[in-house]
Parts: structure tokens; sequence; C-alpha cells
């Protein structure tokens, strides 16, 4: 297929479902302290990094933490939700991804992760995809989070295209923001009522077809 194209994939919430791990391990860190929060509460926290989760978590339960404490239980949190991560394999792949990356394999289409989380590299090793990427962008690249479009500025530069030659697919707010102002193509993986800022929304990635695919391809 001849385009100048090039995908940009986040992490969690589009290529895994990791946000149920990490709600697992901020809620046990919440208990601990003394308080609880919701399943509701924990949609706030996707694509936000790791310092600000935690921030929003004890605003949540006002509680105030002294420096070293906020470190301590940061690195509590991520041991605990990294026992769940080391029990991933390549099973908890999201339906209807590995298809698309066959597809752009198959056509020489480059493609990155952009992903605000530290565990990026760790988690693709798990389930076998981390050498399937052009370029891997994640948390230790970065200096501004999301909304911020840094993270897929970096990947682009990576996969050697413009912007506007980026097509981005995102499962949280900050992330169609991200990739919005970044002037990438956005693509929501969720619900209308909250990516209705993408340029397209799909509950999945079992709803887009190839077809769809080498439309925006071609665009
Ligand atoms: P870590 P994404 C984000 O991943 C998660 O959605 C968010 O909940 C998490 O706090 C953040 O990564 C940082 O993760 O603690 O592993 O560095 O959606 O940008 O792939
Ligand atoms: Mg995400």
């Amino acid at each position: 297929m001849n385009t100048e194209k090039a995908v940009i994939f986040d992490l969690d919430g589009v290529i895994v479902d990791t946000a149920k791990y990490h709600f697992l391990a901020w809620r046990k860190l919440a208990n601990d302290l003394g308080f609880d929060f919701t399943k509701a509460q924990n949609e706030e926290l996707k694509g936000v990094s790791r310092v600000e989760s935690l921030k929003k978590i004890l605003n949540w339960g006002n509680k105030e933490l002294s420096e070293e404490e906020f470190n301590h239980q940061m690195k509590l949190k991520n041991d605990n939700y990294l026992s769940y991560i080391d029990k991933m394999d390549e099973s908890e792949i999201l339906p209807g991804v590995q298809k698309i990356l066959d597809f752009l394999k198959e056509n020489n289409i480059p493609y990155a992760l952009g992903s605000a989380s530290k565990n990026a590299k760790h988690i693709l090793e798990k389930i076998h995809l981390k050498n399937s990427f052009t370029a891997i962008v994640d948390g230790t690249d970065v200096s501004k989070a999301k909304p911020d479009p840094e993270v897929f500025l970096i990947a682009a530069k990576r996969l050697q295209r413009n912007p506007e030659q980026c097509i981005v697919f995102e499962d949280a707010v900050a992330g169609i923001e991200a990739a919005n102002r970044g002037g990438m193509l956005s693509i929501g993986i969720g619900e209308e009522k909250t990516l209705f800022e993408a340029n397209y929304i799909f509950n999945d990635f079992t709803e887009i077809s190839i077809e769809f695919f080498k439309k925006i391809l071609k665009k």
C-alpha cells in the first residue's frame, strides 16, 4: 500500500487493559491509608501519570503526605502493580488489535507506542509485542504529561513523519487532546460521550475494519 502515514498507539486501554491492575494497586494503597475510591473515580486516572494519579487519590481521601512518604507510597503501589503485570501474557492483547498490527506490518507502515507508563516496555515484553514496534516512547522519555502532545511528537520524530502524517489511537480524554494539539488524526477507543473530541470513535478494535484503515491511510 502506498502511504506516507504512520500510526501511534497508546498502551493502557488501547493495546491492553492494564487499568484494572492500576485500580487494584491504587485501591490497596488508599485502603492502607484508611479510605476508598470507586471504579468511576478510577476513570479519571486513565492516561494520567503516576505522580499526578497519587496526588488525585490523596485529594479524594483528604490525605497529605510528606515528600518521603509520597515517594514511598508510589514505590509500594508500583511494586504491587508489577505483581499483576508479571502474570500477563499475549492473551491479554485486546480483541482486534493483532489484526491491525498484522495489516500494518504486511504493508510496511511503521507504528510506535506513545504511552505515559514507565512500565510500558516491560508490559510489551510480557505480551510479546516489544519487537513489533518501530519506536517506543513511554513515561521515561517525556517531561510533560498528556494532554501535552510531547509523547506523540517524540514518537512522530522517531517514525520520521510530520505530525499530520500520524494517526493516534487513544482511550483517554487527555490523550485525544494531546493528539489533537499535536496536529495528528485522533481515533478514540471507548465511549463517544467521553471521547467526543476525537476525529473518529470506536468502542474497540473489533469495530475497526481494514477498509476503514485503508481509507484513513489514504487521506
Ligand atoms: P505507570 P497509557 C497510563 O498508561 C495509564 O493509563 C495511567 O493510569 C497510568 O497512571 C500511567 O500510564 C502511568 O503508568 O505507573 O506504569 O508509569 O494509557 O498512557 O498507556
Ligand atoms: Mg490509555
